[in-house]
């Protein structure tokens, strides 16, 4: 088994939930603003050219970081990042795409729309960044009035995948020089928490 992986936000997702996990999987390391995932290789691995990529030993390809997540959530249940019971396991997703949906994908979204280095892969509209570097503070006071009720964890009272993809955002706003607005007393105070992690990389900003 082989992991493909780069410092980049969804790179962290796994290489924090692996982390968590206590898993050593062997990693090539792709350096992903130095152009290794439009390589040839790469590419045949991941059409999409992107990281992570998981290869498993009989050469079948797993690419998305939750599925790789899942993978590996599956074989190794404990400690558990993804639910145990039905309900858990709902309610851990439906976090986790709140955060990829209200979080993770505004705050991407801006990094595609601005940073030059994307500017091969979509036509690029500042108008739309700016757009979302508005609506930013209202998603991240939505987020702080749902855990203003006192949970320690996004999805309740234990960690899972939705912290790890809410940090995964965060770290996202650290390097797009965005901060938290003043009035996201929760937010922050959960993202000092989730920091304090030994799985967790340091994070610009
Ligand atoms: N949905 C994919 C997204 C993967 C992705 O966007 N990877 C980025 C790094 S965070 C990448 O490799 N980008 C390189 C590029 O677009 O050229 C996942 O969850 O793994």
């Amino acid at each position: 088994m082989k992991l493909y992986n780069g410092t980049s936000p969804n790179g962290m997702r796994v290489m924090v939930f692996l982390a968590e996990k206590n898993l050593d999987i062997p990693t090539t390391q792709i350096d992903v603003m130095g152009g290794d995932t439009k390589t040839a290789a790469f590419l045949a691995r991941n059409s999409l050219g992107e990281v992570p990529v998981l290869e498993l030993d009989d050469g079948q390809i797993i690419t998305e970081s939750l599925a790789i997540c899942r993978y590996f959530e599956v074989l190794h249940p404990a400690p558990s990042l993804m639910g145990r019971s039905a309900a858990e396991q709902a309610n851990i997703e439906m976090w986790t795409r709140r955060m990829e949906q209200q979080l993770f994908s505004t705050v991407g979204s801006i990094g595609l729309h601005e940073m030059p280095f994307f500017a091969q892969k979509l036509e690029q509209s500042p108008d739309y960044a700016a757009s979302l570097r508005r609506a930013l503070p209202k998603k991240l006071e939505w987020l702080d009035k749902e855990i203003s009720d006192g949970r320690p964890f996004i999805a309740g009272e234990e960690f899972s995948i939705a912290d790890i993809t809410g940090m995964a955002a965060l770290m996202v706003c650290g390097f797009l020089n965005i901060a938290l607005p003043n009035n996201v007393a929760h937010v922050k105070k959960w993202a000092d928490s989730v920091m304090q992690r030994p799985s967790m990389p340091q994070m610009p900003g």
